[in-house]
C-alpha cells in the first residue's frame, strides 16, 4: 500500500498517544500462509472445534487432537512472520512509553518478529504440558518422540499442547493485565480478529469504556466496527507497515 495519511483527531489521538494495545487474531497471520478458524477457507469451515479444540474432544479422542496439533504447530514452525507482524513490533519503538501486543494467536510469530511486550491470551503451540502435574516440554521435541499420539508423562498424565481450549479459562494474571491495559489506554488497535470469541473480545468494550481510539484492520466488518475511529478494510501485511510510517511520522514534531 502507498503511503497513508492519518487526519483530523485520529492523527492527534495518535500524535499524543502514551498507552497503546495492539490486539490480534489469526487474520495477522493469514498472509504468512497460516488459516484463519472463521470465513472463507478457515480451519473450521473444514473440521469442527468442538472435535478438536475442547478438553473433552481430548478425553474422547486424543490420538486425534495430538495429531491436528500436531500439524498446526508444523505450519507454524515452516512459517515467517509477515510485513503485518513486523509493522507490530516496530510499534514498540514509535510508543516507547507503553505498548503491549495482546494476541489470541497461538503461533509464535509475534515473538519471531520482534515483538517484546507480549501477552498470549490462548496460550501457545510451540510447548506442551502434562494434564497431571503440569511437568513442560517443547512441543516440537514432544512430537518428535511421539508423532502419532500424545506422550505419556512418567506421572502417568498425557502431555497436551500448551493452548487455552474452549470451555477453559484463560491464564488469570495474562488475561488481568491485558485488561488492565484495555482499561488504561488511549489507542487501541484491532488487527485481523473476527472479535467473536470471549473474553478476548471483551477488550475492546473495555478500551472504549476508557475513551480510547479506537483503530481496526479487517477485510470484513466485524461486531465492533461500528465503534471504530479508524477502520481500515484491507490485509494487515498491506496496511500495517503504511499504519506505523503514518503514526511515526504523526509523532515527529517537525511534520
Ligand atoms: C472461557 C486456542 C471460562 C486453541 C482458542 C460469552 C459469549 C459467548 C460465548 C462465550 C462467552 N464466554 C465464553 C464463551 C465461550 C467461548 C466463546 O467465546 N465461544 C465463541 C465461539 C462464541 N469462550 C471460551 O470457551 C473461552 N473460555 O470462556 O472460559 C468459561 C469456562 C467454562 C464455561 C464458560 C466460560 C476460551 C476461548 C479460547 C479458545 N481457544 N485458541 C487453538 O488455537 O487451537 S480461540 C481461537 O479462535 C483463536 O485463538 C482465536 O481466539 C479464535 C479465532 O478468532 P480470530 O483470531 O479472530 O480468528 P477468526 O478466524 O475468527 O477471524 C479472522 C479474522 O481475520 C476475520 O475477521 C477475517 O476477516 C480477518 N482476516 C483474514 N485475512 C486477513 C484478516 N485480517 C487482516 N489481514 C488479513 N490478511
Ligand atoms: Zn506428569
Amino acid at each position: 500500500m502507498d503511503s497513508l495519511e492519518l487526519s483530523g483527531p485520529v492523527r492527534e489521538r495518535v500524535r499524543s498517544a502514551r498507552r497503546v494495545v495492539v490486539f490480534s487474531g489469526a487474520g495477522v497471520s493469514r498472509e504468512s500462509g497460516l488459516d484463519t478458524f472463521r470465513g472463507a477457507g478457515g480451519l473450521w469451515e473444514r473440521m469442527r472445534p468442538e472435535e478438536l479444540a475442547t478438553p473433552e474432544a481430548f478425553r474422547a479422542d486424543p490420538a486425534k487432537v495430538w495429531r491436528w496439533y500436531a500439524w498446526r504447530w508444523r505450519q507454524a514452525s515452516e512459517a515467517l512472520p509477515n510485513p503485518a507482524h513486523h509493522a507490530v513490533a516496530r510499534l514498540e519503538t514509535v510508543f516507547p512509553s507503553y505498548m503491549v501486543v495482546v494476541t489470541q494467536n497461538v503461533d509464535g510469530l509475534h515473538q519471531r518478529a520482534g515483538s517484546r511486550h507480549l501477552l498470549e491470551l490462548h496460550g501457545t503451540i510451540l510447548r506442551a504440558f502434562c494434564n497431571r502435574c503440569g511437568r513442560t516440554q517443547d512441543m516440537g521435541e514432544a512430537i518428535a518422540g511421539s508423532p502419532e499420539e500424545p506422550p505419556v508423562c512418567s506421572c502417568g498424565g498425557r502431555f497436551r499442547p500448551a493452548v487455552v481450549w474452549f470451555g477453559e479459562s484463560l491464564p488469570e494474571d495474562t488475561l488481568a493485565e491485558a485488561c488492565e491495559a484495555a482499561s488504561s489506554c488511549d489507542l487501541f488497535l484491532s488487527v485481523g480478529t473476527s472479535s467473536t470469541v470471549y473474553p478476548a473480545a471483551g477488550l475492546i468494550e473495555l478500551a472504549h469504556r476508557a475513551g480510547a481510539c479506537l483503530i481496526e484492520v479487517n477485510p470484513e466488518p466485524t461486531p465492533f466496527s461500528g465503534l471504530m475511529d479508524l477502520r481500515l478494510a484491507a490485509p494487515a501485511g498491506e496496511v500495517l507497515p503504511a499504519l506505523a510510517d503514518a503514526m511515526e511520522r504523526s509523532r515527529c514534531p517537525s511534520t
